[in-house]
């Protein structure tokens, strides 16, 4: 009743009491699109575009399958860069991380400036502002902020790593990649074998396993 007498644009336009769930929303010059909103933290809805929280979905995926999106958008999913690149182009967004340990211990990190350029672009990354408990993994590790890289996949190596792919050299993700990892959210579900290959979050846990992450989006006007 609610998805037919509100056109949302995205999870922001809900109505203030609305709860979390999945929700028709129809972003400018483009299809209409389900996402999952979330409303836990904040009376303004985010339209979240990455979960992970049982390792039931594989995210060693493909180019095709992270433009597209793939998963399941009440369990785990990756919304996808064309969906990314057409909600951050129509106006400012923000971005939050949200991250659990095996402990139950959680953190964030937020960037008050999110954007994701076209296809054409290979999805460049524009992200700046850090705020949050998690530390900064995504701009100030060491050598390698990834404001500014473009979008890697395990058959389309846009790092700027000469010689090999981080994708399958280290992160067995797709994500954006310089040199290296540090927010590594996309990699492998695993709480064994190479800690380069699993869900990271650098400045938070590397050595010490995620148990599921969430990010997610909403206008800053
Ligand atoms: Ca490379």
């Amino acid at each position: 009743m609610l998805e037919s007498s509100i056109q949302l644009l995205d999870c922001s336009d809900l109505p203030e009491m609305a709860s979390s769930g999945v929700y028709t929303i129809y972003p400018e010059n483009s299809a209409a699109l389900k996402v999952y909103c979330d409303k836990t933290d904040d009376s303004v809805g985010w339209t979240v575009v990455q979960r992970r929280v049982d390792g039931k979905v594989y995210f060693y995926r493909d180019w095709e399958s992270y433009k597209n999106g793939f998963g399941d958008i009440s369990g785990e999913f990756w919304l996808g860069n064309e969906n990314l690149h057409i909600l951050t182009s129509s106006r400012p967004y923000m971005v939050r991380f949200d991250l659990v340990d095996l402990s139950n211990e959680k953190a964030y990190a937020t960037y008050s400036e999110f954007s994701v350029q076209n296809e054409t672009s290979n999805y460049r990354l524009h992200i700046s502002d850090y705020d949050g408990t998690a530390g900064n993994s995504m701009t100030d590790y060491r050598w390698n902020s990834l404001n500014g890289r473009m979008f890697t996949t395990k058959d389309r190596d846009n790092d700027i790593r000469d010689g090999d792919n981080s994708a399958t050299k280290f992160t067995r993700s797709g994500f954006w990649h310089g040199n290296g990892l540090n927010g590594n959210i996309n990699g492998l579900y695993q709480y064994g074998g190479n800690r380069n290959h699993r869900m990271t979050w650098r400045t938070w846990r590397w050595t010490t396993l995620i148990r599921s992450t969430r990010m997610m989006i909403k206008p800053t006007c």
